[in-house]
């Protein structure tokens, strides 16, 4: 098979080294590991079709794989299960329509080298999150990626006008160039966006943009407690349709990030709970004397921050997109990315530090506000024991949370998914995989066990 393999995509695209194929047999979070039978980089969508037509005469596991970011285990072999890694990194074409804000992009195409050339035509991709780096468009479709910018754009799901996919067997589906509007049948963005590698390999991926907004404005405000964070978060998402971000995070992750990185504190006071908020539009000034004006009238602020200048920006940005990096010094942290209705969140918060507490371990908590979603990281409870990860998980279930709000399924949350999804639902999405994926090759053990 791996000589076949070698045939279609050439020898030097097929890794079969120990050394050459550690870095992806590892995920980020480096709780979850397994061995490759090889790495397999293919260059085009016909040679993605002739690796997985082979696989599957063959039931060989594939593990579909850009970036590596994904946190839930989904990108890397599985332990009792060799595969095959399917590399997409290879798929790195675009092309930008600047006069219609669309773009055809490779599935292996990494956000930030796309954001660079699109952005460059005055058009951006909608969906921004601190992975830019590594994370790729085809893994961003597969995981339905949110970020920092749903609370005003939505998730990935809702930037696809069409998606080109590989199917197990090897059949390409989905057109691409796709139209705007095309209701002929079932669409296969749709059916994609979220299938974490299970139903089919993101080849490209058409893309609706929106227009670069010129100025910018970060504020970061520290507040008491979380129950004054949400009601600043109402009173901004009412009177700010520029509202561009609505980010949270907790005093003790300000110092772990501080403590990691050096910077100075952020704020004249140390406040226990502090939001990260965003607008954009067209005139700095303008959104300065906005979001001042509506920062100043929601009151309740121990002590605020606002900057308008790209450094300043970061800078404030840094404090929350830092968190996750930070976390990872501490050791392997357990991720659990929960929704939480908002009228139930502060109950959450209460239930959640209790329950890591008594545990005797570390929790750092952030997230997504304007979203209601929290992660929740955990450290200190060894890689493979998964209690912390039940309760925090019914925890969220109980109180009408999701048990992932963006991040996905993968391995780490199958035993946790019928929580939130009935027995019809399940059934349901088994027959979709079972139809698409009859030999079951494609990410086995990702979503179902
Ligand atoms: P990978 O990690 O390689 O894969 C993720 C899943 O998608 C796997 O199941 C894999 O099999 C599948 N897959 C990958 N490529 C394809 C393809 N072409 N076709 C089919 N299946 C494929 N996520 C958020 O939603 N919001 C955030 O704000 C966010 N911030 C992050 C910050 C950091 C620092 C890190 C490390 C991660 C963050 N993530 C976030 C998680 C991660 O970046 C996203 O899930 C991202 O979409 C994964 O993209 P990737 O290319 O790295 O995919
Ligand atoms: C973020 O919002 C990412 O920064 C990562 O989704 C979350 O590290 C995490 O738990
Ligand atoms: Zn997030």
């Amino acid at each position: 098979v791996l000589n076949r393999l070698a045939t279609i995509v050439r020898s030097q695209h097929v890794l079969t080294e120990p050394d050459e194929r550690a870095g992806y047999e590892i995920d980020w979070t480096r709780r979850y590991r397994g061995d490759a039978l090889a790495v397999v980089r293919p260059g085009s969508t016909a040679e993605v079709a002739q690796v997985l037509s082979v696989c599957n005469e063959g039931s060989i596991a594939v593990v579909p794989q850009g970036g590596n970011t994904g946190l839930v285990g989904g990108s890397v072999p599985r332990p009792d299960r060799a595969a095959v890694v399917l590399s997409l990194a290879r798929l790195d074409e675009c092309s930008i329509d600047a006069q219609h804000g669309e773009a055809v992009v490779g599935g292996g195409v990494i956000l930030e080298s796309f954001q660079e050339a699109s952005r460059a035509s005055g058009w951006d991709l909608a969906v921004d999150l601190a992975a830019r780096g590594s994370c790729t468009i085809g893994g961003m479709v597969a995981t339905n990626a949110g970020g920092e910018h749903v609370v005003r754009y939505g998730p990935m799901a809702q930037q696809l006008i069409g998606v080109e996919a590989v199917l197990a067997d090897g059949t390409v589906v989905g057109h691409v160039p796709a139209l705007r509007k095309d209701n002929t049948g079932y669409h296969w963005a749709g059916i994609l966006a979220g299938s974490e590698g299970t139903l089919g390999v993101v080849t490209r991926a058409h893309l609706r943009l929106v227009a670069v907004l010129p100025a910018r404005v970060v504020a970061l405000l520290g507040l008491p407690d979380l129950e004054a964070a949400l009601a600043v978060t109402g009173k901004l998402r009412r009177t700010l349709p520029e509202l561009n971000a609505v980010e949270v995070c907790f005093a003790d992750g300000i110092d772990l990030v501080r403590s990691v990185t050096g910077m100075p504190a952020p704020l004249s006071q140390r406040a226990p709970v502090n939001v990260v908020v965003e607008t954009a539009g067209d005139d700095v000034d303008l959104l300065v004397d906005r979001l001042g004006g509506a920062v100043a009238a929601a009151g309740g602020m121990l002590d605020s921050a606002i900057a308008s200048t790209e450094a300043d920006r970061a800078r404030l940005w840094r404090y929350r997109e830092a968190h996750t990096e930070a976390i990872s010094t501490l050791g392997v942290p357990h991720k659990l990315d929960v929704s939480i209705p908002f009228d139930r969140m502060l109950e959450f918060e209460r239930r959640v530090r209790a329950l890591v507490s008594d545990a005797g371990a570390q929790l750092v908590l952030f997230g997504h506000l304007g979203d209601g979603n929290l992660h929740v990281n955990v450290l200190g409870p060894s890689a493979d024991d998964a209690r912390i990860d039940d309760a925090v998980l019914d925890l969220a279930a109980s109180l009408g949370g999701s048990i992932s709000a963006e991040h996905g399924i993968g391995i780490a949350k199958r035993s946790a998914f019928a929580r939130t999804r009935s027995t019809a639902e399940l059934d349901a999405m088994r027959a979709i995989k079972r139809a698409l994926d009859p030999r079951a090759i494609l990410n086995p053990g990702v979503l179902f066990s």
